[in-house]
């Protein structure tokens, strides 16, 4: 039996967030803006441009469309320079040994991301090689919690999307599989992500028999 086991990156795969913080913070305190790790929450599985605009309402700013594309830029290059060094040791505990058991068992894996930066961060990690398709935020039109992106992929695996599984740690992804007809585990906290089917706090506490069962489902 073959499923489709679609991925988010950025939470799920590796711990980009502290970094997409970092870059828009820059930003804010430019602007005056108190950016906190709460309002950090609210950016999870959202788009750059959806960001900024957020942040921008954070500030009750208002700025011209040229103002924010440079900030766009801005951003992205500073969150690019935080991953020049980035390696193996910076995907997220437990990930690497489901990932493995995964292609021992023949199951079909995908990604499914918002970020315009998957696949240098997929080759810099060496995880790029484990995923049968790719789907980020070059590819879609509607951001999560529209289901468009894990529906790609699992099209681009050949699955129905009742075969299929999405890993996720933001209420919108949880949000977008649930209405794509999938199958959805958060990873991360408990009542943030109480909308998925299953809520575990890393990887590490998922183990085989768990993914037998997903997969005989
Ligand atoms: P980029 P995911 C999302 O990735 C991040 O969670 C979100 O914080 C980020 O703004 C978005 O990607 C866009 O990323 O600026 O690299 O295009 O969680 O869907 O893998
Ligand atoms: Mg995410």
């Amino acid at each position: 039996i073959k499923k489709a086991f679609i991925f988010d990156l950025d939470g799920v795969i590796v711990d980009t967030a502290k970094y997409h913080f970092l870059a828009w913070k820059k930003i804010a305190n430019e602007l005056d803006i108190d950016f906190t790790l709460e309002h950090n929450e609210l950016l999870k599985g959202v788009s750059r441009v959806r960001s900024l605009d957020i942040i921008l309402d954070i500030g009750k700013i208002e700025a011209s469309q040229a103002d924010k594309n440079k900030w766009l830029i801005q951003k992205n290059e500073d969150y690019l320079s935080y991953l020049v060094d980035m390696n193996q040791s910076e995907v997220l505990p437990g990930v690497m040994p489901i990932l493995n058991y995964l292609k021992e068992q023949n199951q079909l894996i995908a990604l499914g991301s918002a970020s315009k930066n998957a696949r240098p961060i997929l080759e810099k990690t060496g995880t790029l090689s484990f995923f049968d398709a790719i789907v980020d935020g070059n590819d879609v039109t509607n951001a999560k919690p529209d289901p468009e992106v894990f529906l790609i992929a699992a099209q681009l695996l050949g699955a129905k999307p009742e075969d299929s599984i999405v890993f996720e740690d933001s209420v919108a992804g949880i949000q977008a599989a649930n209405i794509g007809g999938m199958l959805s585990i958060g990873i991360g906290d408990k009542e943030t992500l109480h909308e998925a089917q299953y809520i575990f706090n890393d990887f590490n506490e998922i183990d085989t028999i768990f993914i037998d069962e997903l997969i005989r489902k």
